[in-house]
Parts: C-alpha cells; structure tokens; sequence
C-alpha cells in the first residue's frame, strides 16, 4: 500500500525563531567535547490555524558537525526562512524542494520543516506518528552515556540508568578511553545490550584497538572515523566482528545509499536534523528496509519538540534497533513542553495528539530564550 504521507497546504505567515539555553542535569561527554548546557534553536511557524513547533539540533560548536547555532540562525533568518514566506502557501512536502537550492545546512532545515509539519497537522487534527507511518503506540528506551571521570564512575553512571529501566545501553569511546570502559561496563552488567559511539575519533591506524572490541560481543560500533571516510570505514568494517553503524557520514538518502553500496557499515543511525528534515528520514528509513538494513532513531539532546518527533519517526516498521530516545530528565530538569518524555517498562510513549502531540510550556520557553526574532514577509 503506497503511503500517501501528503498534508494539507500551510499559509505561512511568519517564522519565529529563539536560541535557548537550557542546562543538562549532567555534563555530557563525548570525544569531541562536554556539554553543560544544551542551546538549541526552536522555530515556530505561524499560521492563521495556529503555530507549529521545530527544533534545530546544532550544537553551540561545529564539533559533531559544521553547523552550529549561529550558522543556523544566520542560514534560516538570511535564506532558509524567507524563502519559505517567500512561496506564502505550500504542502509541507514542497519545502525540501523550495529549500533545495540552498547547498547543505541540513539541521536548519530541518528544524524548519518540522515547525511547517507539526503547524499543518495540528490543522487538520493528524498526529505526526500517523503521518510519517507510525506503527506502535511506543517505542524501545536506549539511553547514551558520556564519557565519565574513570571506568570505575561509568559503571555507577550505567548502573543508575539500567535500574530505571533502559533497554540498550550506548557509552561514548574515544582513544585512551575505549578498550577499559567497555570492559568494566561488560563485566559489571553482563550481557546487556550494550554499543559504543566514537564520533569520529579514530582513524584507520586505529583498527588494532577496534578490533580488539570484538570481545565484547557489541550490538555495534557507531561511527570511529570521519564523516566523509566512507572509504575506509568499509576498509574497517571488514575486519572488525562488531557491526560498524554510521551516524555523521549518513547526510541524506544518496548518503546512505552509497555507504551500503561501499560497505561501509551495516546499520545506520537515522537522525533527522543530520539529513536534512524527517521526510529525508522516512526516504533513509524505506530504503534500509529494502535492503534488509537495520536503522534505530539517534538523538541530540533534544528538547520535547524534537523527543516527540523521534519517538513518532522510531515506531516505523524498519526501527527495529532501540533508539537514543530517553527520557527528558535523562537531560533536562525542566523541559520546555508540558508533557516532558518519561520511561514506562524501558519505553517512551508515542504521542497521539494532533501534531507532535505536545504541548509547550510557555515560561519555560521565555525563561530559556536568550536571543529571538520574528521574521515576515
Ligand atoms: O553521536 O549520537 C551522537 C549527542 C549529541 C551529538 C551527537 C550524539 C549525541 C548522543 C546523544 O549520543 C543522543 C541523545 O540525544 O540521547
Ligand atoms: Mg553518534
């Protein structure tokens, strides 16, 4: 049965775009920096049904990628969203192509994108899940952990988040901080799922120390080299037991369809800011599928605009991996919706409200904004 997965025209009448700064209950880790607070970019699209709600998943910093927040707000204010005021009235499936003569700046679209979504089904009453093909009502809680002080402190920090109930556990490697930490997380806890994430910190000199993963029977191992190695990621993945998933290489569909074709990994982590908007997801999503390629929902950081999104985007038939989608206070003592994401049984519900399904808290928004603007035709 063709999906459908059209809805009905926007009139967009003005974008609204803020920079917040909301803290992290914890610092967070990883091999290219510690995050203490999470700035993020929420976009609202107004309409004169009402206004939808997006977040732009760049980080304060081009350390995980090249955007970051102020190349976003630049791309959107400059460009991005005035090309969108630009048309006035368009299905949200128009925008990649109205945004496609502007080169890369996926995450900024993204968060565009989803603001357009969420503002046209909440029109017509449709829930985000229905929408993109939602197929369970929730889904499976991994959660991903920093990189702590010294093994001995990770496996206190895993501790904590196995007795709440998280399904998969995902520890962030980096060199000098791989072989130990796996080993005292597996010996700790046994056989739980258990995967690791380098973002990008190795190179190919490194594949004796990968290799020596393989003891530790890894559900995979997430992104060791550079985004654009595809190359030598398929040099690594056929010498490492450990399946090798690809995060920061996976920038589109024709990303993902080349890195299969290369063998450059055998499973891939579908984040939508990274790609480019949750259409592109969709279009990663249907083509794993096809080839029999598993793929699991990734995060970053969001607040419970973008959480509701992932939850939504992770119930499709080919998530068959349990996602980054924790909990809210897995990050956040206040979220910025009035429902915040929690665990149930190591799952997070599916929103089934119009739209995202969530609802935003207005102080909580205006108390974290630090920079706003308006912009209209
Ligand atoms: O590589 O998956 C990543 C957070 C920020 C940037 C990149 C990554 C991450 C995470 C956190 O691992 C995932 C989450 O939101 O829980
Ligand atoms: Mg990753």
């Amino acid at each position: 049965m063709p999906l459908t997965r059209a809805a009905a025209p926007v009139t967009l009448d003005a974008v609204e775009l803020r920079v917040l700064q909301i803290p992290l209950v914890s610092p967070f880790t990883t091999s290219f920096g510690t995050e203490t607070v999470r700035e993020v970019i929420v976009v609202a699209a107004e309409t004169p049904d009402g206004r939808g709600w997006g977040e732009v998943v760049t980080m304060a910093a081009p350390l995980y990628s090249s955007e970051y927040t102020a190349s976003a707000w630049d791309v959107l204010a400059r460009y991005v969203a005035p090309a969108l005021l630009e048309r006035r009235a368009f299905a949200p499936e128009e925008v990649p192509g109205i945004l496609r003569p502007f080169v890369g700046h996926r995450m900024a679209k993204a968060g565009l994108e989803l603001a357009v979504i969420d503002a046209a089904l909440r029109a017509e009453g449709r829930s985000f899940g229905q929408y993109l093909g939602a197929e369970k009502d929730r889904v499976p809680s991994g959660v991903s952990v920093g990189i702590q002080r010294d093994p001995a402190a990770l496996v206190d920090v895993v501790g904590g988040y196995l007795d709440e109930g998280y399904v998969r556990i995902k520890i962030k490697i980096k060199p000098g901080r791989d072989l130990a930490d796996t080993a005292a997380v597996r010996e700790a806890f046994g056989s739980i799922p258990l995967q690791v994430d380098a973002n990008s910190a190795y190179t190919l000199q490194d594949a004796d120390t990968l290799a020596e993963l393989d003891r530790f029977d890894l559900l995979l191992i997430e992104q060791p080299l550079q985004e654009d190695d595809l190359v030598d990621h398929a040099t690594l993945a056929a010498r490492l037991r450990t399946p090798v998933c690809l995060d920061e290489s996976i920038v589109s569909a024709k990303a993902a369809a080349d890195a299969l074709a290369l063998g450059s990994g055998s499973i891939i982590n579908v984040k939508a800011g990274r790609i480019g908007g949750y259409l592109e997801a969709v279009a990663v999503h249907d083509l794993c599928r096809d080839a029999g390629i598993a793929v699991w929902c990734g995060g970053m950081l969001e607040t419970g605009i973008g959480r509701a999104a992932n939850a939504a985007l992770a119930a499709l038939p080919g998530f068959t991996l349990p996602g980054d989608i924790s909990a809210s206070a897995r990050f956040y003592e206040h979220d910025i919706v009035t429902e915040p994401a929690v665990l149930d049984d190591g799952h997070v519900r599916v929103p089934t409200g119009p739209g995202l399904g969530v609802e935003i808290d207005a102080a909580a928004l205006e108390r974290f904004t630090v920079r706003r603007e308006r912009l209209t035709r």
